[in-house]
């Protein structure tokens, strides 16, 4: 029990109190409340859903009454408030965080349990909300539990996805896909706002005319127009009443239906048009590092944006008469380009919609906009061809032209004479097609630019936006990532968390830097023991979760080696299979061979368009068949693929274990932040000098971190030598035996054909340098195999790892957000009712 509860006895159990009370008699009341009144379910016939139902309704009415005071405590101060715009929110399950966030984790098993019930089991029946795709989304999520932490103003902006990301499942040792019918039983977490609608126009075409003071002024003619219904969902801090809203934007048609149509006895006509505006927040593109060009995503992202920005505007004029100072109420995040048709949309909204001359609308602009930068990969920088744009947008297209040319008319001033400068700062790159570069729009429209990662912003400098740092240095920053240690420790770890807590008190949870006063126990032989049996038991839970869903069984002994992230070619886990394939071989050569054994474990989803990255799932499969159930390697190494990787999956897997893989190639992977859930959980990672692995060393030590490959300069010099990759398997017998077994079929009943296009993507071009960097990864495995043998200095690397991860807390990244990027202070909320338990 905690210090900053009110103690039972002084919490009375009032009629009034069953939607905010929070001693467990109340909360068993509320429960059962909620169950028949809201699920409308006898116990005795209710399900797990339904429990799991009314358990949410009871934590959202105690949310609600902390929500409305921070809404109504930002509205009375008129404080400054980040508006973080995104595509993707991964928020994960809301249950359990809300149970850690409110401090209700333990009265709250206590009522279910006298309920005759198990907690653990109700929270397993929330579906995972997955309206993201991998980092990026996951990212925004932390920083919205970090923002109301930190007790920031902020609401996140998006979109209300029907369908998240797929739900994959493994068939044949290929990915297959099942629609994520996420909302199917209803969405206890959201309330809808149907009165604070936006309307959206696409399409149609511009015109001229003249105002009041016979000013030329231009008015979009829309050509068809959809309705935005936000709905909100309660973020709640840690420890704190301040309780945000994430904003998600549904699609609607502006009418029912055509009642010209329907009268004309036309009715699915009268309908059509309907289903077409509510098409677009049906499904969340499941792209990963690349975009997809298509219109229905360029719908998704005007649709989303315009009606924020909406919102925004609305807000800030509820208390201001003009909008000249919205810089100084208002901070607007870009995550990556995806929402940057915003610095269009808001010339727009000022010049078309407020009347404002170009100049103000422009430095109200620049001064309200930041962008994030999320990736280097070429193929991954948004380009909307011209024409698609003026079909859509036509408005914004001429907006963005003008931005182009009076941004043109500067650089030329600045550096006369370079043409090529300016062929490449240009907002529309040249071509037999014409294309808006939309990093180039977030740049000039931004007065803030940031990289994700020490080593990714410096890249981004020196090549990416190499031009646009000439223009402007004082505009890039480096906010290196960072995750929630609420999530990502307490609510993942709670045997962890536990020892910490017990050790320190509870201010880690809060300040993560503290746990490097836990320094000191690192050579107590009995804190190692304590660790090694948390270890252990997190290790047994996942053989337990392996045995019922893959039909396998696991040595918890056993080091468990672990790659979980999005399928990716230059996330290389094909490079992770090449050392199993070559451990194998080892074995079968030298039954006696010395090593410890390994579980190797993968999951992560395969873009469905991406045949590669499929192959790869598919090639995991197909090894983990021949390896596990070959008698010749039992009990020294298995391989397991993890099907549905998702936030709740990665909840049971950081905290199971010992070596986290993080091989990109180097200068691929922009930050990475899975690699930082794993180290915060006493793994030890084998990695590239890539992304934040870098930092990461830097803070672990370089003699706790197992380093190997290529640095990112290395890369690139090779790359320009003219890289031969077919010579590293000419001459390392080692890859050369291993490449021949995938090729003759060993792996594929006999079939050659099956894996070559990944052989010879591998052989003959190789994008992404796995033979390059194959034998340094390979002898860096073999030195983790030594130092996983002597178990006690692999549990001080274990906690060393652990406690010096305090950096990648988020409250870090977002903290040097608030001061160097936003400008905004904390609120604080203060609630007036009694019956808050937080005192
Ligand atoms: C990241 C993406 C991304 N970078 C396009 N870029 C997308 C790009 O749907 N799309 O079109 C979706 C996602 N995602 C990731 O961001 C980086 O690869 C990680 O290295 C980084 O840690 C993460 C958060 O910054």
């Amino acid at each position: 029990m905690n210090e900053r509860m009110i103690p039972e006895d002084q919490c009375p159990i009032q009629i009034e109190d069953d939607r905010t009370g929070m001693n467990v008699e109340t909360l068993k009341r509320a429960f059962a409340d909620n169950l028949f009144y809201l699920q409308g379910k006898y116990e005795s016939l209710a399900t797990q859903d339904d429990f799991y139902m009314a358990l949410a309704y009871t934590l959202r009415d105690r949310l609600l009454s902390r929500w409305l005071k921070t809404l109504k405590t930002y509205l009375e101060n008129d404080v400054k408030t980040v508006y973080y715009l995104s595509a993707e929110f991964l928020m994960g399950r809301h249950l359990g965080n809300s149970l850690i966030n409110l401090n209700l984790y333990e009265r709250v098993r206590q009522a279910v349990e006298e309920s005759g019930l198990d907690l653990e089991e109700i929270l397993e029946h929330e579906p995972d909300p997955g309206l993201g795709n991998g980092g990026l989304g996951r990212l925004a999520a932390c920083f919205l539990d970090s923002l109301a932490t930190l007790e920031i103003p902020a609401v996140g902006y998006g979109i209300r996805y029907e369908f998240g990301i797929f739900h994959q499942i493994i068939q044949d040792g290929w990915q297959a896909e099942i629609p994520d019918k996420w909302l199917r039983l209803g969405n206890p977490w959201e309330i809808a706002r149907p009165d604070q609608a936006a309307e959206v126009k696409f399409g149609g075409h511009t015109e001229t005319y003249h105002d009041e003071k016979g000013r030329p002024r231009i008015r979009w003619i829309p050509g068809t127009t959809v309705m935005g219904i936000p709905y909100d969902t309660p973020v709640p801090g840690y420890d704190t009443n301040t309780v945000n809203p994430l904003r998600l934007w549904k699609a609607e048609s502006s009418d029912d239906f055509d009642f010209s149509e329907f009268n004309a006895g036309n009715y699915d006509g009268a309908v059509s048009e309907k289903m077409r505006s509510e098409t677009i927040s049906k499904v969340l593109y499941p792209n990963d590092n690349t975009p997809q060009g298509k219109q229905l995503r360029l719908e998704q992202q005007f649709f989303f944006v315009s009606c924020s920005l909406q919102d925004i505007i609305r807000v800030h004029l509820m208390r201001h008469k003009t909008l000249d100072n919205l810089p100084e109420t208002t901070a607007i995040q870009l995550n990556d380009t995806h929402p940057t048709v915003a610095i269009a949309e808001m010339m727009r909204l000022l010049l078309d919609e407020h009347g404002l001359d170009w100049n103000i609308a422009w430095r109200i602009t620049q001064k309200t906009f930041a962008y994030t930068n999320h990736t280097l990969l070429p193929e991954a920088l948004e380009r909307w061809s011209v024409s698609l744009f003026e079909t859509v947008l036509p408005r914004h297209l001429e907006i963005i032209y003008e931005i182009n040319h009076r941004f043109l008319e500067d650089v030329k001033q600045w550096y006369p004479d370079d043409l090529e400068l300016l062929s490449r700062l240009s907002l529309i790159e040249e071509g037999a097609e014409k294309k808006v570069r939309m990093a180039n729009l977030a740049c000039v429209g931004s007065h803030a630019i940031n990289g994700v990662a020490a080593l990714h912003t410096e890249l981004l400098k020196q090549d990416t936006l190499q031009d646009f740092y000439k223009l402007w240095p004082e505009k890039f920053y480096n906010k290196t990532n960072g995750v929630t240690p609420r999530r990502w420790l307490l609510l993942s770890n709670p045997k962890l968390s536990e020892l910490f807590s017990r050790k320190l008190g509870e201010g880690w949870l809060k300040d993560l830097d503290q746990l490097r006063q836990l320094e000191s126990s690192i050579e107590d032989p009995e804190f190692r023991a304590e660790w090694r049996k948390i270890k252990q038991h997190n290790k047994q839970l996942m053989a337990e979760y392996i045995r019922t869903h893959n039909g396998l069984e696991v040595d918890p002994n056993s080091l468990f080696d672990i790659q979980v992230k999005r399928i990716h070619e230059y996330k290389r886990q094909h490079l992770n299979v090449l050392n199993i394939i070559n451990l194998y071989n080892r074995i079968k050569q030298n039954p006696n061979l010395n090593i410890q054994p390994r579980t190797f474990i993968f999951g992560g989803k395969a873009a469905p368009g991406y045949f590669m990255a499929k192959l790869i799932v598919k090639l995991i499969n197909s090894v983990a068949e021949v390896v596990n159930k070959d008698p010749d390697v039992r009990g020294r190494i298995k391989v397991v693929f993890l099907a549905n990787f998702n936030a709740s999956l990665g909840q049971k897997i950081y905290p199971c274990a010992d070596l986290s893989e993080q091989v990109s190639t180097a200068g691929k992977e922009a930050s990475g932040t899975g690699n930082m859930k794993f180290s915060m959980n006493g793994a030890l990672t084998i990695g590239t000098l890539d992304g934040a692995n870098i930092e990461i060393r830097e803070e672990a030590g370089a003699e706790n971190f197992f380093l190997f490959g290529l640095t990112a300069q290395e890369v690139a010099e090779l790359k320009q030598q003219g890289y031969k990759p077919w010579e590293y398997y000419e001459q390392n017998a080692e890859l050369k035996q291993t490449i021949d077994r995938i090729s003759s079929g060993l792996f594929s009943h006999g079939d050659r054909n099956l894996f070559k296009p990944l052989v010879d993507s591998l052989m003959y071009n190789d994008p992404y340098m796995l033979f390059a960097d194959y034998q340094a990864y390979i002898d860096c495995q073999d030195q983790v195999d030594q130092a996983y043998a002597d178990q006690e200095n692999w549990t001080k690397m274990s906690i060393i790892n652990s406690i010096r991860m305090g950096k990648f807390s988020s409250d870090r990244t977002i903290r040097e957000y608030c001061q160097q990027i936003w400008g905004v202070k904390p609120v604080k909320v203060e609630l007036e009712e009694y019956n808050q338990a937080l005192a």
